[in-house]
């Protein structure tokens, strides 16, 4: 007997973004973003970041300018579907990883993690889970439609700029990943270098003034480990520095928050740990995709510079212990009495 019709079969998400939309994802010639918000966005405050990227203050965090009308058309444009899952973060604090793992996660059934095979490793995570600032300041928002559901998508929104279409949607999933402050900024220095030479006391001083790309960190940070605390069910907080800790039960959680816990079977094969080394940085440096080309429609930023130490701590490596002191204290007061610390 015949096996089903081609037009029974449905394909499961998620799949790689780039396998759907090719890659005019990132083709100059096809960003149009939208122009309507242009009388919004001039009563905004903004500041010149580091003197060189303009960014305007919306409901509280800094929004590059490119990226602005983007999230005022995703807060109006977006239309949410059952099943999506939303990967949240500020700028390096483990995105391109959490990407892989999360991916690997969901799209187990139809990509095995020890598949010589797997799309990560043809193609880099950013090229498997889209940007949402990004699609809609380029005004591509209309790919997500051909994306088999589930769609797993990533934002560096803060969660006080997202529409209450996602960020009360009990059918749509959070998960949200920080780290630790003083490596975020060392991370985002060496990032931002390789496409413009930045002094890291410069970034250090804004970021004590709260002045940083999708900051302040600690608005960030509040607004998603607030509302993981009020629906634990729809927001999952991570911090690289426990991912760093056990990965392979990072992945454990991850999955049974995400709705697909690893069968007995799985676990006994060893899936959880599969994807863990699949998504390891050794993996994913040694991936072509990871090693040439670039991600970003407005800003290109090499593919390499997404994996470079990956480790905790290197902050000790760029501040001075009174530098160190200095920050800590401006964080340890802002997130006061919200039960989170980042002290060891
Ligand atoms: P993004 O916000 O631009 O997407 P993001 O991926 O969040 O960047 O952060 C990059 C950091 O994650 C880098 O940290 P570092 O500068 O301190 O080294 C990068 O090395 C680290 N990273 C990327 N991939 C992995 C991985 N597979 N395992 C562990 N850390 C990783």
């Amino acid at each position: 007997m015949a096996g089903p019709s081609a037009s029974f079969t449905m394909t499961i998400g998620p799949v790689p973004f780039k396998d759907v939309v090719g890659e005019a994802a990132e083709d100059d010639d096809h960003i149009t973003p939208p122009t309507e918000y242009g009388d919004i966005i001039s009563t905004l405050p903004s500041i010149n970041y580091l003197g060189r990227w303009v960014h305007y203050q919306y409901q509280g965090g800094w929004v590059i300018h490119q990226r602005i009308p983007g999230v005022l058309s995703f807060q109006r444009r977006f239309t949410p579907r059952p099943g999506d899952v939303l990967l949240a973060s500020p700028p390096k604090c483990g995105t391109t990883w959490l990407k892989a793992l999360s991916f690997a996660t969901m799209a187990r059934a139809a990509y095995p993690p020890n598949s010589a095979e797997h799309p990560l490793l043809r193609l880099n995570p950013h090229e498997c889970v889209p940007l949402l600032d990004d699609l809609f300041s380029a005004g591509q928002h209309d790919k997500l439609e051909a994306l088999p559901s589930p769609r797993l998508m990533n934002t560096h929104m803060l969660h006080s700029q997202l529409p209450s279409s996602v960020a009360d949607n009990i059918d749509c999933k959070i998960v949200y990943i920080c780290r630790e402050p003083k490596d975020m900024l060392v991370s985002l220095w060496h990032f931002a270098q390789t496409i413009s030479p930045i002094k890291f006391t410069d970034v250090f001083e804004s970021a004590c003034e709260g002045k940083s790309t999708d900051g302040p960190i600690w608005n960030h940070i509040l607004g998603y480990w607030g509302a993981s605390k009020t629906s634990p069910e729809r927001v999952m907080f991570l911090r690289y520095e426990e991912m760093i800790l056990d990965p392979v039960d990072t992945v454990r959680h991850l999955a049974r928050f995400l709705g697909l816990p690893f069968t007995s079977a799985e676990e006994a094969a060893g899936v959880p740990a599969n994807i863990v080394k699949l998504c390891s940085m050794e993996t994913m440096k040694a991936v072509e995709a990871n090693n040439i080309g670039t991600s970003g429609i407005f800003l290109k930023f090499p593919h390499k510079s997404y994996f470079r130490k990956g480790v905790v701590g290197d902050w000790v490596n760029h501040m001075t212990p009174e530098m160190a002191r200095r920050f800590d204290s401006i964080v340890d007061d802002k997130i006061s009495g919200s039960g989170l610390s980042f002290r060891p």
